[in-house]
């Protein structure tokens, strides 16, 4: 049982992968993107090796628990700016379909030009067309939205501030190559969400907005947290935050979320809504194991209006 109360009901069992279940050595498994594929969940696993190196390995499953994990990773081409400057580490892959097909966006590191946006596309899994530009730095956990709004891409990003701060925007484009338009997202600054927020899940329309599960991070006496909210932002701008509730949904509670390479941290890079309607989000622990919690679109919706604005907080919502 958890101590607190939430929307989010963990998977008893968690973790549901941990780097010794892997069919190979590895260091950590963790922040996968989520999609369905022929019927399938899949996920793909963002690896560390024991050189902490990392890769994206696809694991799918029929029940979105227990899954089989390719023994190879993807193969996913280099954009311009990474031949020319030499890609050391991409990481935390989200994976939306759109018009089609799968479009997977991951931060890439770029050397002493920082992190930025890195693109690409697939049909299935196995052959990937970068779109050829990175994002400006630094900007990563880039989420594209599932349809175009007002004619043109979507996406979420978290373009980091000086201070090493950083916070969800939203930006546009018609060619997802240029991006415009930007504009921050008014999420509630809590004791929770302060340092840090960012895009987690792809968002799922439903009637009463895009439904958005994000990270936050605050600063605690020994470590940076990081937290799972939840918002709904309105359908036709999405800039607009029309409910985020005070309290985070998530916290690291647990020992598979406390303890690892990177304690107290759960983070999200996608879930899935399963053919019986149960929404599972798929999270990392500690940045070291894979971890699911379920619940419901309606029970996010419900959530979200019954504090829309935090009023059941102590904080000032702007
Ligand atoms: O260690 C916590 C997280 O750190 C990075 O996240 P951010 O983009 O917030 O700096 C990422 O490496 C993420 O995968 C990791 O969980």
């Amino acid at each position: 049982m958890s101590i607190i109360h939430t929307p989010l009901t963990r998977y008893p069992e968690n973790p549901i992968l941990t780097p010794e279940q892997m069919p190979f050595r590895c260091y950590t498994v963790m922040n996968a993107g989520a999609t369905i594929f022929e019927g399938k969940v899949l996920l793909l696993l963002r690896v560390e090796d024991c050189e902490r190196q990392t890769d994206f390995y696809v694991a799918t499953s029929t029940d979105g628990i227990n899954f089989d994990v390719c023994e190879t990773p993807i193969n996913l081409p280099l954009t311009e700016q990474e031949k020319r400057y030499g890609a050391s580490h991409r990481f935390d892959m989200r994976i939306t379909f759109l018009e089609g097909k799968y479009y997977v966006c991951h931060a890439a590191w770029l050397g002493k030009y920082g992190s930025c946006i890195g693109m690409a596309t697939t049909e299935d899994f196995v052959n990937f067309e970068p779109i050829p530009y990175l994002s400006e730095p630094s900007n990563r956990n880039a989420v594209l939205f599932p349809e175009k709004i007002g004619g043109l891409y979507a996406r979420l990003d978290r373009p980091q501030n000086v201070d090493g701060s950083g916070y969800t925007w939203i930006s546009y484009s018609p060619d997802l190559i240029f991006w415009g338009k930007a504009m921050p997202l008014d999420l509630p600054y809590t004791s929770w969400n302060r340092n840090k927020n960012g895009a987690g899940s792809i968002p799922i329309k439903t009637p009463h907005g895009w439904l958005e599960i994000f990270h936050a991070t605050a600063e605690t006496c020994s470590t940076e947290n990081y937290y799972l909210g939840v918002a709904l932002l309105d359908l036709e701008d999405p800039s607009k935050v029309l409910a985020s509730p005070r309290e985070f949904v998530l916290a690291a509670e647990k020992d598979y979320e406390c303890m690892g390479q990177t304690p107290n941290v759960v983070f999200t890079s996608g879930g899935v809504v399963m053919p019986d309607g149960t929404y599972n989000i798929y999270y990392g622990g500690a940045d070291t194991r894979m971890c699911l919690a379920t619940t419901t679109i309606k029970t996010l919706i419900d959530y979200c209006h019954a504090d829309p604005k935090g009023k059941n907080s102590h904080v000032v919502f702007n």
